[in-house]
């Protein structure tokens, strides 16, 4: 299993070529190497910037940015239990989930195994989370932190009212928030009030770490 086997995967996606990217994503997995694996996953995501961008310029169209999108998911759900099994689960609880009116989950989910390979434990309240549900997950949970993750424009209003709601149920000074996703800047995550923004799982799962760890 080869690092150049890992660029293929990128073009194999981009190419919607998906019996390549099964193979190589088999590959990746027979290997049992962690490191690969996040390769991969790398890989993955870099090739749906592109998607992105070709769906962006009308280059590619709906049905191309699906199809890609299930390879893709498909691809992560496979690759995502090696990265799991690296660390122990003892650093503080997380909630996560995208928010209402947004189906993206690839980014969320690569956060998530980050975060439980860190050993962090991680409760997925999945995709289009309104804010009743975020709420008593919280009361549920007491989390760490809670990280909502947002890839459309249209939706991300929605996390300012997520911690407004959090604020008026007096649950906001006991919680670290951290915000993720296509759609969300670092003056964004300012704006609505959240402790962080992350721009890659990587970073994500650093800052809540240090939050962990803290007194
Ligand atoms: C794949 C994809 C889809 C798939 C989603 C499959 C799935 N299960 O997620 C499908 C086909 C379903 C889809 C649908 C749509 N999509 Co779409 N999609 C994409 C695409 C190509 C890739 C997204 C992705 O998975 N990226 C890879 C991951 C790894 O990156 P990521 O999500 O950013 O996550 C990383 C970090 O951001 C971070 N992260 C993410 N979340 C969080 C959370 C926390 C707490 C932390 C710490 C970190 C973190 O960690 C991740 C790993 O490092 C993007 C293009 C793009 N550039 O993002 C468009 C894109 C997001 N989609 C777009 C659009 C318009 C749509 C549709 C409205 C299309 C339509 N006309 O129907 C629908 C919306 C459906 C809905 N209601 O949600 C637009 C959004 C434009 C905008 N600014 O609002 C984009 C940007 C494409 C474009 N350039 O026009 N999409």
């Amino acid at each position: 299993m080869s690092v150049q086997l890992i660029d293929e995967l990128m073009a194999a996606l981009l190419d919607l070529d998906k019996p390549n990217v099964v193979k190589i994503v088999d590959a990746t997995t027979a290997s049992g190497d962690p490191d690969l694996a996040k390769r991969a996953i790398d890989s993955i995501a870099a090739a749906l910037q592109v998607v992105g961008t070709r769906f962006q310029e009308g280059e590619w169209f709906l049905d191309e940015l699906v199809y890609s999108g299930e390879i893709a998911k498909e691809a992560m759900e496979e690759l995502s239990p090696l990265l799991r099994d690296e660390g122990e689960t003892s650093a503080g609880t997380i909630v996560i989930g995208t928010i209402v009116g947004d189906l993206h989950d690839l980014g969320k989910n690569i956060f998530m195994n980050y975060a439980s390979s860190a050993g962090l434990e991680v409760i997925d309240l999945g995709v289009n989370v309104g804010i009743e549900d975020f709420t008593r997950a919280v009361v549920d949970h007491r989390p760490v932190a809670l990280g909502i993750s947002c890839l459309l424009t249209s939706a991300a209003g929605g996390i300012g009212r997520v911690i407004e709601a959090l604020s008026d149920a007096g649950l906001r000074s006991s919680l670290k928030i951290i915000v993720g996703g296509a759609a969300i800047t670092e003056a964004f995550a300012n704006d609505v009030g959240a402790d962080a923004f992350a721009p890659d799982a990587v970073t994500g799962t650093d800052i809540i770490r240090s939050w962990s760890s803290e007194p």
